[in-house]
């Protein structure tokens, strides 16, 4: 039985002092994390806010990003070792803004899904295909690609852990939700794929979430999927009472 896990990812939103009201508002209303792990992945700058406010309740704190490298000249960038320091627990690694915007490859996704695991951080995998692949068919091999590389060289024991957010591109803040339908079979498709890659074991206990306009109004029919295990949520989870929601449904 796979725990619920319900991310909510603030993107580039939100003042530090917003971020912290609304981590202190919420802290004592969310579930037990013995039921469904919440997450809230924020800016960097919100992070040491944070994760004192988070402390000792059952709300963990992710990063959006990280460099693979430990520490070096890389003007800009934050490590893996910076995020442990401050009691980071995720982090989402290969967002498609990330790989849009940022230049990120299935290459630097599989060089920080490895450095989390260094530095006992456990990552969001973000997957998905752009309409023009869903169109074209290329869905399954696409999203099969990105997952092997992403999860290359992890060990057995990693990759149970993992977490691997399926975010088909054309889904994302736009309004348009995959069917629940749709979304499992991808989420199903990608158990799979770790089943071959790992083992039958590994596949059964990885977590594999859904993202792109998940809302209070459809996160129960698609939590109510046989291999979707959770959501990663962009704008519904900037409000407290939305986030609430979509906590309490992974309960
Ligand atoms: C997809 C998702 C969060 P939204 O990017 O990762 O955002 O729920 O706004 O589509």
């Amino acid at each position: 039985m796979r725990k619920p896990i319900i991310a909510g990812n603030w993107k580039m939103n939100k003042l530090v002092a917003d971020g912290a009201r609304f981590v202190v508002d919420i802290r004592e209303k969310v579930p037990s994390s013995d039921e469904v792990d919440t997450v809230v992945c924020a800016p960097f700058v919100h992070i040491p806010f944070l994760s004192e406010a988070a402390r000792e309740f059952h709300v963990k704190i992710g990063a959006q990003n990280m460099h693979y490298e430990e520490s070096g000249a890389f003007t800009g960038e934050v490590s893996p070792k910076m995020l442990e320091d401050l009691l980071v627990d995720y982090v989402i690694i290969g967002h498609s803004e990330r790989r849009q915007y940022f230049n990120e490859t299935d290459e630097t996704v599989n060089k920080k899904t490895l450095a989390a695991f260094e530095n006992n951080l456990l990552p969001i995998v973000c997957v998905g295909e752009s309409l023009d692949q869903r169109e074209n068919n290329e869905t399954m091999s696409f999203v099969e690609g990105q997952v092997r590389q992403a999860l290359d060289g992890l060990t057995d024991e990693q990759a149970k852990q993992a977490v691997i957010a399926y975010e088909p591109i054309w889904a994302i803040g736009t309004g348009k939700t995959a069917t629940s339908e749709q979304a499992n079979e991808v989420c199903a498709h990608i158990r799979q794929v770790v089943q071959d890659q790992f083992s039958e074991e590994v596949a059964q206990e990885v977590r594999v979430q859904y993202g792109g306009s998940v809302k209070p109004d459809n996160i129960e029919e698609l939590l109510s999927q046989s291999d979707i295990d959770g959501a990663l949520v962009g704008g519904a989870s900037l409000k407290e009472d939305s986030f609430l929601k979509l906590v309490e449904a992974g309960q």
